[in-house]
C-alpha cells in the first residue's frame, strides 16, 4: 500500500494514522466483498464504510485523521479530515463547496446532501460519505463500537452489492441489526433511529 508523505505544513505522513491505515486495508475488504463501486451515492457509502471502521480500529475518537494534521492546518483550527459526530465542524474542498447548500461544510442529513457529477470526487464519494458517517455515530453512540462493527459488517458482506445506495445501505444495516440481535431488539431499533437522524428513512 502507498499512503502519501504529506507536505509538512497540512498534513504530515498519512500513514501515522491508525484510522487512515485502517481506513485503506477498509477499502480492500470492500473491494473483495459488496464492491462498492466507486462513484455517487454506491461510493460515499464505500467511504463512509472504510470512515467507520477506521474510527473502529482508532477508537480514541470519532474523527478519522485527527493524529496526521499538519502545523498549517492546526494552526487554523483544523483538527481532523472528518468526523462522524460532528460532520459540519469542518470545511469541504473549496472546489466542492458551490454543489452544496452554500454552508460549505461537510453534510450530516440528506437536506444538505452535495448534487456533485462525476467528474468531482466521483460524485462526492468523500463528501456526502458523512451522511452515512453520521448515522453510523449516531447508532455506535447508543448501543456501542462493538455491535456497530458487527451490523456493518454483517451488511458489508452479506447484503451489499456493488450498485447499492443510500436506500440500500439503511436496508442492509437494519437486517444486518434484526439477524444478529432479534426484530425487537435495541440495535435495531437504534439503526433504524440511526438512519431516520439522517433523513434516511425506510421505504
Ligand atoms: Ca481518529
Ligand atoms: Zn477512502
Amino acid at each position: 500500500m502507498a499512503y502519501g508523505n504529506g507536505d509538512g505544513q497540512q498534513f504530515i505522513p498519512l500513514s501515522a494514522g491508525l484510522d487512515v491505515a485502517a481506513h485503506e486495508i477498509t477499502h480492500g475488504v470492500i473491494t473483495n466483498t459488496a464492491n462498492l463501486m466507486y462513484r455517487f451515492e454506491s461510493g460515499a457509502v464505500n467511504e463512509s464504510i472504510a470512515d467507520i471502521f477506521g474510527v473502529l480500529v482508532d477508537d480514541s475518537s470519532w474523527d478519522i485523521g485527527d493524529d496526521i494534521i499538519g502545523e498549517a492546518w492546526l494552526a487554523e483550527g483544523r483538527t481532523a479530515l472528518r468526523s462522524l459526530e460532528e460532520p459540519g465542524k469542518f470545511p469541504v474542498n473549496d472546489a466542492y463547496v458551490e454543489y452544496g447548500n452554500g454552508s460549505g461544510v461537510f453534510p450530516a442529513h440528506m437536506d444538505e446532501f452535495y448534487d456533485m457529477p462525476i467528474q468531482v470526487d466521483n460524485g462526492g464519494v468523500h463528501v456526502n460519505s458523512s451522511i452515512i458517517n453520521h448515522a453510523a455515530f449516531l447508532i455506535g453512540d447508543d448501543i456501542g463500537r462493538e455491535a456497530l462493527g458487527n451490523i456493518v459488517y454483517r451488511a458489508l458482506t452479506v447484503y451489499l452489492t456493488p450498485i447499492s445506495n443510500f436506500d440500500d445501505t439503511r436496508f442492509a444495516f437494519v437486517q444486518s441489526a434484526v439477524d444478529l440481535y432479534g426484530e425487537g431488539s435495541e440495535e435495531a431499533t437504534s439503526t433504524r433511529n440511526g438512519f431516520d437522524g439522517v433523513g434516511i428513512y425506510e421505504e
